[in-house]
């Protein structure tokens, strides 16, 4: 072949420093056999950016001025540096597009992944962020100090909306502030949306004027956007303050909408990560829990799904805690880049999957009180059901706020004992 036929290595600058409105990525890789790592780095910021193949008959020259940079190839990381007039302002789909597109198909590459994203300010300020977060969600149940508390009915589908009241009742009564749809319950033939808003809305008012304290339901709106948007006007309509949607299988574009359609309705979003696992699961390759919680925060939901460490699912102490801190503190820590939030709201994170009362120490002992804590299982297969299942989780967390140990708390607590004796402090899987 004659000439030059590509030009990735038009886009490695190993010693590029990048300036303050270019927005940097960090990537993990790995080469395919005989590409060494200048020329994948080359093709992720290429094919992520302005580039193409092969080189061109023709290219305006402000090309120049758009095109991505590797830098800092260290190991199996490298760093790319977008300038930001590559990015339509308040576009989350353009975003993941570009740094979380093609690139992941290259044959040039055997694995690679997302780690993590600098948004600079001026791009942040296209967002909204969470209308409500921490502090409001924390307003809206009026509960000043300790974790939000929940509950997801099981099985996870298969109630009517009666039945399903039913249980979020009990769950109330035991003390819960939150009754929880699962992420694969919308509408069916046997439990419509519909009927479940209204049947629960009664309820949630009898617990109300039975314990006097507030209570409310994340209620699932998953589905089409205009669809989504006439639920969360029922929702709101029936005095409730949230609405769930499971973030990842409606797409950002989705949560945008909403996110602006719920703040209208003055209701917070809770944000499951269903099919999260997908991307995020394999170390080497996809997108970091991490980068999809970080848009999810720039886009504004109030609240999202991040993990146990202790539970039945995946994610380890280290990776749940890091995503915690930047939600709540703006905290960096590990492999991730420093990120200024301007004034986008801290989110509350939901910690969430084979919890029971036993797991409750370590549980708060990674997130302390500010989280939303989901105890489903661990609830409705409490010996002697529901409300004990939840007194007991109630009364772990009064225990570990007040530092006792659940043993010696169980001595004068029944329900957190009957919870004891049935899980003791298992693991599961
Ligand atoms: C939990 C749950 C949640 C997962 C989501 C479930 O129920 O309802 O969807 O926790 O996981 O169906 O498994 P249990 P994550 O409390 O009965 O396990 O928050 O990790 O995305
Ligand atoms: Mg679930």
């Amino acid at each position: 072949m004659a000439g030059k036929i590509d030009w990735y290595d038009e886009f490695v600058k190993p010693d590029h420093k990048p300036i303050n409105d270019e927005m940097v990525c960090l990537y993990y890789f790995e080469p395919a056999k005989g590409i060494t790592a200048e020329e994948a780095a080359g093709r992720i910021a290429s094919e992520s950016s302005a580039g193409t193949w092969t080189t061109l008959h023709d290219l305006p020259a402000r090309v120049e001025k758009i095109k991505a940079h590797a830098f800092e190839i260290k190991g199996k990381y490298v760093k790319v540096a977008y300038p930001l007039d590559l990015w339509e302002p308040g576009n989350a789909p353009q975003l993941l597009s570009g740094i979380a597109g093609n690139i992941f198909g290259m044959k040039a590459l055997r694995n690679l992944r997302l780690v993590d994203a600098t948004l600079p300010e001026k791009y942040i300020r296209s967002f909204r962020g969470p209308n409500h977060g921490v502090k409001g969600i924390r307003s809206i149940l009026n509960i000043k100090k300790r974790p939000i508390t929940g509950a997801v009915p099981k099985p996870k589908i298969g109630f009517t909306a009666a039945e399903h009241a039913g249980v979020a009742f009990e769950t109330w009564m035991g003390g819960f502030d939150l009754c929880k749809d699962d992420e694969n319950l919308t509408s069916t033939s046997f439990n419509r949306f519909e009927d479940r808003v209204e049947k629960m809305a009664k309820l949630r008012d009898r617990a109300e004027t039975q314990t006097g304290e507030q209570k409310d339901a994340l209620l699932n709106i998953t589905g089409e956007t205009n669809e989504m948007i006439r639920k969360a006007r029922l929702l709101h309509d029936n005095g409730w303050g949230f609405a769930m949607i499971d973030v990842v299988t409606c797409g950002t574009a989705s949560v945008q909408t909403l996110r602006d359609e719920c703040a209208d309705l003055g209701i917070a979003i809770h944000a499951h990560r269903a099919m999260h696992a997908a991307f995020d699961r394999n170390p080497k390759h996809g997108i970091s829990m991490y980068f999809l919680a970080k848009i999810m925060r720039l886009i504004g939901v109030d609240e999202i799904h991040v993990g146990t460490a202790v539970g039945k699912l995946v994610g380890t102490k280290k990776e749940v805690s890091g995503i915690a801190g930047m939600l709540r503190e703006n905290k960096v820590a590990g492999p991730y880049l420093s990120q200024d939030w301007g004034s986008i709201k801290p989110v509350m994170p939901v910690s969430s999957g084979g919890l029971h009362p036993g797991l409750v120490p370590p549980v708060m002992n990674l997130f302390g009180n500010d989280f939303t804590l989901l105890v489903s299982g661990g609830i409705h297969g409490h010996p002697a059901g529901t409300r004990a299942g939840a007194a007991a989780v109630m009364q772990a967390i009064d225990a570990v706020m007040e530092g006792i140990d659940l043993n010696e708390y169980a001595k004068k607590n029944k329900e957190l004992k009957q919870a004891l004796d049935k899980w003791e402090y298992l693991k599961p899987r």
